[in-house]
């Protein structure tokens, strides 16, 4: 167990003259909470004399510009495509402005209070008793005990800016946020595997009970003939036309994101390489990059992880002999971004915190047993080109600002060159009913629990979404696939469907909107729509469905991000883990066969002196003759047969699976 927060003994500002604070009516609500949480219990008002330490992030300058600096290094027509930015492009185009530092220190010195700012200027810190942030929000503050770890936070309901000093301020911690950090699939914390979550009770020891995936017996692992009953290295390779590898760029390594309790195993590696992929070296491993006290590699075939074991048993046959680097870390994703990019970590905290108290670890960690008890990990790592992530939560289960502010850095990333692919979700249109997911009986959302439910971070316009596609029985690898369903393939019994659907929050990107707009021209869904997005200011409150869909009885939104963006196979793969052959699934599968072919066609472009490929999306969108359009297949989901995979884009496999030589062509056609 650990906690992410603990009260500060020290003694804080001493406020005893504090003069009149600003009157309410000149304040405006900032932020409140969707109080739906069965996680936490309010154990009463936080005593007023502890002290919080207080972060309050600006608002960055020149955002509304960012998209626009993106597309012109990432548009496939652009003069400067591939003329991907340094950090420090990054970090002076986007530091927050004058006017906004000195509105907020204006705001905090009227109250008496002596904030520091943080180096990169985009944070204000100060400490200040419970009362006294009581009285600058205009709020409560309480305590709130995690019911899963014991873990006591302080939070508030909702809290309250002045309406001239808003604007100029992205959120403020401790605020709203109850994120557990280390409970993977609770909705709460936002994070899970994607492909056979466990449930790990707070503390850090493997104790996996995941549902046992089909055994298998392997007989012919070079055929193509029994594809449509697993999915092996050879049938990854016919049907996406992947031709074996033979470069290694020293500076093209493959990344994929593995978080706690996700080891790899020798020894199974080298089973499962012995048998698919003999061109692979006995003995063949990823390299760790271990993140905050995460730790490399175990020997101890009971304990490797499912996930780690699926992503590397897919990833190294396709980009063999390049190596893979594991980004390995205890819990979530700004954690990653914190060390492979320091601006981001200094960005969105000061001092030793560097994230957002109750949602992203706090380190050093000075109370679980095998806490990571060092400072947090800044800019310690140079990202790879590509990051493979297999993990999520949904969407209406983390606050709106965290989420922008984490889309913001993988649009930072995208603009230095880095592709960040993610798995689109295992439970179609919906979360999985609880007890697996953590959004009521049916997975859904609003009071009828029939309003689909879009996955997280997936969403962020800055990503590329992976769904996934199966071969059915009776089908070879020399037909087109079909969206990935599998009544035996979820988690707890339930089924397992590609996730798909539209965000609630952010709208359609402009490299999206021919997409989206045809699919609902030609392939209109039969099922009642609402048009409306959430936003900070007008509905703080993370999306609200309710009030989106308003009075309509509509269960998606039509003006949202769509997702996935692209496809891959992620049913019935053949794995060896824990010292046997298996079958897996997920789109936790689909994510490292996409991002390994996209390593492979950064590989090919470094060797011919030309960039990596940075953000996908643009291009892909603008040249989809480049992928296998899939057509067949549903993402069922709250009582619903969810949406069609059709002609052109769906969200379901979104634009299809990838065509290795047209996507080769078409990116070393590019500058
Ligand atoms: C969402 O909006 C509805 C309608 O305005 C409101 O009744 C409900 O309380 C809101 N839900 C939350 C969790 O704030
Ligand atoms: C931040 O850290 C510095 C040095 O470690 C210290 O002097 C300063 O008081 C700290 N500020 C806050 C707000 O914690
Ligand atoms: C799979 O095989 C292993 C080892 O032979 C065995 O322990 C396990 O129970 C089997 N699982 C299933 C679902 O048959
Ligand atoms: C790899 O990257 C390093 C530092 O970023 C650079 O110095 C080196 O030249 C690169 N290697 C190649 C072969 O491009
Ligand atoms: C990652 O680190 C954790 C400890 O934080 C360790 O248990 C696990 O084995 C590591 N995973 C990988 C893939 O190295
Ligand atoms: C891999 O090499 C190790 C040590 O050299 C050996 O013990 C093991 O049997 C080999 N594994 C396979 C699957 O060939
Ligand atoms: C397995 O790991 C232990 C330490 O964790 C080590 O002593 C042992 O030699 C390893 N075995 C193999 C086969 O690598
Ligand atoms: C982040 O801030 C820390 C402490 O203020 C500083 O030591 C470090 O250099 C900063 N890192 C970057 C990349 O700005
Ligand atoms: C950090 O943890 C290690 C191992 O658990 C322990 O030996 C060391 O004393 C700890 N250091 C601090 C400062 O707590
Ligand atoms: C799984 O999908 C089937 C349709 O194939 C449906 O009848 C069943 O209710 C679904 N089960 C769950 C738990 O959603
Ligand atoms: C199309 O998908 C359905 C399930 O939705 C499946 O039963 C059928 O076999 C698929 N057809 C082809 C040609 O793969
Ligand atoms: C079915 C099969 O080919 N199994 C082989 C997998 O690899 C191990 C190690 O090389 C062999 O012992 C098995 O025969």
């Amino acid at each position: 167990m650990h906690f992410s927060f603990v009260f500060l003994l020290a003694t804080a500002v001493d406020f005893a003259h504090c003069i009149a604070l600003p009157t309410t009516h000149h304040h405006v609500l900032h932020e409140a909470r969707d109080g739906h949480s069965q996680r936490w219990a309010n154990i009463g008002r936080a005593p007023s004399n502890s002290v919080l330490p207080m972060r309050i992030g600006l608002a960055q300058s020149n955002l509304d510009k960012a998209h626009e600096y993106l597309n012109d290094v990432s548009h496939p027509s652009s003069a400067n495509y591939g003329k991907h930015w340094t950090s420090e492009q990054v970090i002076n185009a986007f530091r927050p402005d004058e006017t906004s530092i000195e509105t907020v220190r204006q705001w905090l010195v009227d109250a008496d209070i002596k904030p520091t700012l943080s180096e990169n200027k985009a944070w204000f810190a100060f400490d200040a008793t419970v009362k006294k942030a009581d009285s600058l929000l205009h709020t409560e503050y309480y305590e709130y005990e995690d019911l899963q770890t014991g873990g006591v936070m302080p939070a508030c309901e909702r809290y309250h800016v002045p309406k001239h000093v808003q604007k100029h301020i992205d959120y403020i911690t401790p605020g709203i946020k109850l994120l557990a950090p280390s409970d993977q699939p609770s909705a709460s914390d936002g994070l899970s595997k994607r492909q056979q979550p466990s449930r790990h009770h707070g503390n850090r020891h493997p104790n996996q009970h995941s549902r046992q995936r089909v055994n298998y017996t392997v007989n012919a692992a070079q055929s193509l003939s029994t594809c449509d009953q697993a999915i092996t290295p050879a049938c990854i390779a016919a049907l996406y036309q992947i031709p074996p590898g033979s470069l290694a760029h020293p500076n093209n390594s493959m990344g994929i994101f593995e978080a706690e309790l996700q080891t790899w195993d020798q020894e199974d590696l080298n089973m499962f390489f012995s048998n698919f992929t003999s061109y692979i070296a006995n003995g063949t491993h990823p390299e760790s990059n271990l993140i905050d006290g995460g730790v490399a590699v175990t020997n101890y075939t009971s304990t490797s992880g499912g996930e780690a074991m699926l992503d590397l048993e897919l990833a190294y046959p396709i980009v063999y002999p390049q190596t893979i680097t594991v980004w390995n870390y205890t819990w979530g994703f700004n954690t990653l971004l914190d060390a492979i990019d320091g601006s981001f970590c200094n960005y969105t905290a000061f001092n030793e915190t560097g994230n957002a108290p109750g949602i992203d670890p706090t380190y050093p960690d000075l109370i679980a047993p095998l806490g990571y008890n060092h400072t947090l990990q800044c800019g310690v790592y140079k990202p790879t080109n590509v990051i493979s992530i297999s993990y999520g939560g949904q969407e209406a289960d983390v606050p709106i600002a965290y989420q922008k502010r984490q889309c913001n850095e993988y649009l930072k990333l995208g603009l230095q060159g880095v592709s960040f692919l993610f798995a689109s979700g295992d439970s179609g249109v919906g979360n999985y009913p609880a007890p697996s997911g953590d959004d009521g009986p049916t997975g859904c959302l609003g009071p009828k629990g029939d309003i689909f439910n879009p996955t997280w971070p997936n969403t962020c316009p800055y990503i590329t979404n992976v769904g996934a596609t199966k071969v059915y029985p009776g089908r070879s690898v020399y037909e087109p696939e079909s969206a990935a369903f599998d009544p035996a393939g979820g988690i707890y019994s339930n089924n397992y469907s590609s996730g798909g659907g539209f965000s609630n929050i952010y709208p359609i990107p402009d490299y999206q909107k021919c997409a989206v707009a045809n699919f609902f021209a030609n392939h209109t869904p039969s099922y009642p729509s609402y048009s409306a997005l959430a936003d900070n200011a007008s509905n703080p409150v993370h999306p609200n469905v309710t009030l989106l869909a308003g009075s309509t009885g509509g269960i998606y939104n039509r003006i949202g991000r769509g997702v996935p963006d692209v496809a891959a196979n992620g049913d019935n793969i053949a794995i060896y883990h824990a010292g046997h052959f298996q079958l897996s699934a997920g789109t936790s599968a689909s994510a490292p066969i996409f991002a390994a072919i996209i390593n492979r066609i950064n590989e090919e472009r470094l060797a011919a002196n030309k960039s990596s490929l940075g953000f996908l999306n643009p291009t892909l969108y603008q040249h989809p003759e480049i992928l296998n359009d899939i057509t067949n297949g549903t993402n069922p989901g709250c009582g619903t047969l969810g949406f069609e995979a059709v002609q052109g884009w769906d969200p379901v496999t979104g634009l299809g699976t990838a065509n290795y030589p047209k996507m080769l062509e078409l990116f070393m056609s590019l500058p």
